[in-house]
């Protein structure tokens, strides 16, 4: 069963998905610790189910630097599920799908688990994460992320919810099966697009549970 693919983010319509109020500049939205970032200490990880069965892992240095990661530029919105959405955002990293061509996932892979520090997760279909506006984030605005908003490296996955966007990411799992990440976990909705107000997963087929908080 192939998923649908994503509703293109219209950010250059200037129009906000329904039940969201624009803010002013660039909030901060997060659970936990800001991570401080030592270079030393830092890889990302790809695992899980690889087309060809082995791991990867790069360091800052090999990562920042690999021949087969190129670089895009995206501008767009983001949609905190709790109302608020920052506009025009111009987000400057790697391409998703670059990093799905470097390192295939097996056949039957059909969704991805990103992983950030101190546990974050998120959940995403694989179309979601290949879609071309998916990016591995380095800069916002032409300068480099601040540590609050996930330097070195965050996810951003314009066209879903906020808590899809891992800041500090550190890994990308290609699951044998789909599990949920930390926020679907506590009550989000596991697809998450905003312009179908895709909040909450008491939304989903077949459940009737509320969330917990944040998102
Ligand atoms: N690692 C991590 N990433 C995270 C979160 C988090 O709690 N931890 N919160 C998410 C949520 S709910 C939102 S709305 C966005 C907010 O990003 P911002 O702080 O850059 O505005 O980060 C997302 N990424
Ligand atoms: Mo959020």
């Amino acid at each position: 069963m192939s998923p649908k693919p994503p509703t293109p983010p219209p950010a250059d319509r200037g129009e906000l998905p329904p039940g969201q109020r624009r803010v002013r500049g660039w909030p901060v939205s997060h659970y936990g610790p800001v991570l401080v970032f030592r270079p030393d200490r830092w890889d990302l990880r790809i695992f899980g189910a690889t087309a060809d069965g082995r791991e990867r892992a790069w360091n800052w240095a090999e990562f920042i630097a690999h021949p087969a990661l190129p670089r895009i530029t995206v501008v767009a919105d983001l949609h905190c599920a709790q109302g608020v959405t920052s506009t025009d955002h111009e987000w400057f990293g790697i391409p998703a799908a670059s990093l799905l061509e470097l390192v295939p996932p097996a056949a039957a892979v059909t969704h991805v688990m990103a992983w950030a520090e101190y546990g974050y997760s998120a959940n995403l279909r694989l179309a979601d994460f290949a879609a071309p506006t998916t990016v591995l984030a380095t800069h916002r605005g032409g300068e480099a992320l601040t540590a609050e908003h996930g330097f070195p490296l965050r996810l951003v996955v314009p066209h879903l919810y906020g808590y899809k966007s891992a800041k500090w990411l550190r890994a990308v799992e290609y699951p044998t099966e789909e599990r949920r990440g930390f926020w679907e976990e506590r009550g989000y909705h596991t697809l998450g697009d905003p312009w179908r107000e895709q909040r909450y997963a008491h939304q989903e087929a077949g459940s009737n549970e509320g969330p917990d908080h944040g998102g």
